[in-house]
């Protein structure tokens, strides 16, 4: 099944955009699941057994799983094995390079770890992003507007078009670079299966760049909660125009929902809290 399509049937089945981050770290788990990496995973899974029937899909960051070592990569696989079969997994890896090394950063993430999806930089261009892209059941988040504070000292800057003045930003011959960015992804997207990324902090641009990427575009969203951005401005102004195809995702604000025993029901209390804020958000803007 195509990337796409296995999104919008979990998104329907669970009647839930959000997308949990699966990014643990040693120091924040509950003690009483022990101190060595075998804990990590004993949390994941309860992590997703609580709340898999009330997500789209689980977004584990790769960084969390690398920095234990090769034991971490071991880690990283199981945990993307734990996830039910009909749920998509976004591996967060913003990977990007010349062609035969992005040809193995594809592989490894849709072949050997099984992933349904990845995120890359597009800062290297389109040649840096074909072999994940020749995959046309995976998805491809491509990084647009990034949710930390200093994305604007590049992303938004003003890039002149040369060749492009009547593609992007309604025929002007400037452009923001994450505008450019939208624009470009719209235009690569032959095999429908490029999403992109766009931080739950930018709320205009977020509507802005729904704009151009039209209806179909998956638009993932994180930095909602410990980051600042707020699920319901993110879903009004990143979802499509039935309301859907915007995905929010929450880490921090959900995994580490309590410390204690009964950790797996308060990070599905959280999560519910999210995912019903964003239904709710849903219908008003319908
Ligand atoms: P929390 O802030 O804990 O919800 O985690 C956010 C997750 O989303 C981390 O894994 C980040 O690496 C990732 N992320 C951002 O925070 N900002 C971005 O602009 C892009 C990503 C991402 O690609 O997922």
């Amino acid at each position: 099944m195509k990337f796409y399509e296995k999104l919008r049937q979990a998104a329907e089945k669970n009647h839930s955009w959000l997308c949990i981050g699966l990014d643990p770290d040693l120091a924040k788990i509950p003690e009483h699941l022990g101190t060595d990496i075998d804990a990590i995973l004993r949390f994941n899974r309860a992590i997703i057994e609580a709340t898999s029937d009330l997500v789209c899909a689980y977004k584990p960051n790769s960084a969390f799983y690398e920095g234990f070592g090769p034991d971490g990569w071991h880690l990283l696989k199981a945990t993307i094995g734990a996830v039910p079969e009909h749920i998509p997994v976004i591996l967060d890896f913003k990977r990007g390079d010349i062609g035969n090394t992005a040809s193995m950063y594809a592989k490894s993430a849709f072949e050997h770890l099984k992933a349904d999806a990845v995120t890359v930089n597009p800062y290297m261009g389109h040649d840096s992003l074909e072999p994940f892209l020749e995959y046309d059941d995976k998805g491809v988040f491509i990084l647009c507007l990034t949710s930390n504070p200093s994305s604007a000292q590049i992303q938004k800057k003003t890039i002149l078009l040369e060749e492009a003045k009547e593609k992007t930003d309604g025929g002007k011959n400037s452009s923001s670079l994450y505008t450019y960015i939208a624009s470009l992804s719209a235009e690569w997207n032959t095999n429908k299966n490029i999403g992109l990324v766009v931080g739950g902090t930018h709320a205009d641009e977020l509507r802005q760049v729904r704009e151009i990427v039209g209806d179909q575009m998956p638009i993932l969203i994180p930095g909602v909660g410990a980051q600042g951005g707020d699920p319901e401005d993110s879903i009004i102004a990143g979802s499509n125009s039935l309301g859907g195809m915007a995905i929010v995702n929450v880490a921090r604000g959900v995994i580490y929902a309590d410390s204690g025993k009964s950790f797996p029901a308060a990070s599905r209390k959280a999560a519910e809290f999210v995912r019903d804020s964003i239904v709710a958000a849903i219908k008003k803007k319908n």
